[in-house]
């Protein structure tokens, strides 16, 4: 357990992980300060808590001074340990940590799955979730899919597994945060707002090896080269799974229409592919990963099919909205880049009306065309990146919206009868809205009111 006590520790952000990581260093006796850029008026009530308990904060600016004496400070995953005012108030004589390394750190014992990768994360996590639920082992799991590890991690009964979706933002600050088994779901370009490159992207995801040890697991995707390059940088044991390929070693793959898992010398038929609920390729590549956990810490293949068959997928993530007059709405805002829309545009057969836009993150719209061409009747946009993704896309034809109702409406009118309206936006939710969950449930509000706006105009 760290040892915070009597100690001045910083914490940067305000959000959910800064003030899960205020009360947490609090309740270990530390002397706690918290500064958040953002005016107080739209900070979180839950602030007030905070004061109450003594913690000096700062709000409207993050200033140099307030660093000042400072032993320890913790970072927000939104935060990059490169802003300006870090960098002139410590000039790195005061230690720097994440989130999820505090959190990590007040763990006693717990076993961890670490998932990353650029896209599937949320669903891989609560699948994994599920099994080890459906087993009886009572997972707490959290992370960046929304409840930081700090804020809990003091209640976790120690043989609990810990099951985190890890961000790259939230491996920057790593230092001694280790995964008994970590999952490296695949690797595309994202988050170019934040990083100067690819690679300084890349080398943030490639922290979930750092301090493995060879009697840890690192569960990954052997259909992309590129995860299994930057997995010789890891010293535990490598399980691999594939939806291509069958695997002459321990892992997870298809074989006949069937997923098997070879895992501990020992050759399991898990259940049809087809008979895996959530629809799509990249889903399958999910239902892999989460299988090749499961069966590396035996649960029973009874369970991991069962719910596999079960299970219906996360809240933003390709979700079902509704039919209205045979056109299906799905509500997809969890898709902030440009791979996570190619993962939704393969997973339909119909023809997709495809409502996009957002916060620009600097990702390659011209990867969408082939898709575009192949599926698409039309393209809805709206937000900050609209303008970019029309030019760079090509793609015709294309309408322009101001706002989200505008966007599903003009969808609606266009589609015809057994099209999909997919809302995949490739772009974040932070020019229009507070987060991608409420950009998700606004989308289904809408939805669901022009359904009954629909309803009463047929009466
Ligand atoms: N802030 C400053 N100074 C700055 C910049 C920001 O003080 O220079 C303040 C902001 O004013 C704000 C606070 O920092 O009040 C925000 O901190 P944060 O962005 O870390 O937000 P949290 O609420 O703590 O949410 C974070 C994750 N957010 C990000 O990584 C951006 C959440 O992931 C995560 O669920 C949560 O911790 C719990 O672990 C969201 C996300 O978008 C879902 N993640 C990215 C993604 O999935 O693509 C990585």
């Amino acid at each position: 357990m760290i040892d915070v006590k009597g100690k001045i520790v910083t914490v940067v952000g305000l959000g959910r992980s800064g003030r899960a990581a205020a009360k947490l260093v609090h309740k270990l006796g530390a002397r706690v300060k918290a500064t958040d850029a953002n005016t107080m008026d739209s900070l979180d009530k839950e602030i007030n808590d905070l004061r109450l308990l003594g913690i000096e904060i700062e709000t409207g600016r993050n200033t140099p001074q307030f660093f000042k004496g400072s032993h320890l400070i913790v970072l927000s995953p939104g935060i990059p340990g490169s802003i300006p005012t870090l960098n002139e108030s410590i000039a790195g004589s005061i230690p720097i940590i994440s989130e999820l390394e505090l959190g990590w750190q007040c763990l006693q014992g717990q076993k961890v799955i670490g998932i990353t990768g650029t896209n599937g994360k949320t669903t891989t996590t609560t699948l994994i979730g599920e099994m080890l639920n459906s087993a009886g082992l009572n997972p707490f799991i959290g992370g960046n899919i929304g409840i930081p590890l700090c804020e809990k991690v003091l209640e976790l009964e120690k043989e609990m597994p810990v099951v985190l979706e890890i961000s790259s933002f939230q491996l920057e600050e790593i230092d001694e945060f280790r995964a008994d088994i970590s999952v490296f779901l695949n690797l595309t370009p994202d988050h170019l707002d934040r990083y100067n490159d690819m690679d300084e992207y890349v080398r943030a995801k490639a922290r979930i090896f750092d301090n493995q040890k060879s009697t840890d697991f690192s569960v990954l995707n052997a259909d992309y080269d590129a995860v299994l390059s930057l997995a010789k940088e890891s010293e535990a044991g490598q399980i691999y799974f594939s939806r291509h390929k069958r695997l002459n070693h321990d892992g997870v793959y298809v074989e006949n229409g069937k997923i098997i898992a070879n895992i501990y010398g020992e050759k399991m038929n898990i259940c049809k592919a087809e008979a895996v609920r959530i629809p799509g390729p990249y889903n399958l590549e999910n239902a892999l990963a989460a299988t090749a956990v499961a069966s590396l810490m035996r649960i029973p293949p009874e369970i991991i099919a069962k719910t596999l068959q079960g299970f219906k997928g996360v809240e933003h993530r390709m979700e079902l909205t509704e039919v209205i007059n045979s056109i299906k709405f799905i509500n997809d805002s969890k898709a902030t880049n440009v791979d996570s829309v190619l993962c939704a545009l393969n997973s339909f057969s119909s023809p997709i009306v495809l409502i996009a836009g957002g916060k620009d993150k600097g990702c390659d719209y011209r990867r969408l065309i082939p898709l575009l061409n192949e599926k698409v009747r039309a393209m809805v946009l709206l937000g900050e990146a609209a303008e970019r993704i029309e030019k760079e896309s090509g793609f015709k034809p294309c309408y322009q919206t101001s706002s989200l109702e505008e966007a599903v409406s003009t969808a609606y009118k266009i589609a015809s009868a057994w099209d999909t309206v997919l809302f995949s936006p490739a772009c974040s939710s932070f020019d229009m809205f507070k987060n991608f969950e409420e950009r998700g449930r606004i989308f289904k509000e809408i939805v669901q009111r022009m359904k009954r706006e629909i309803a009463t105009i047929h009466v």
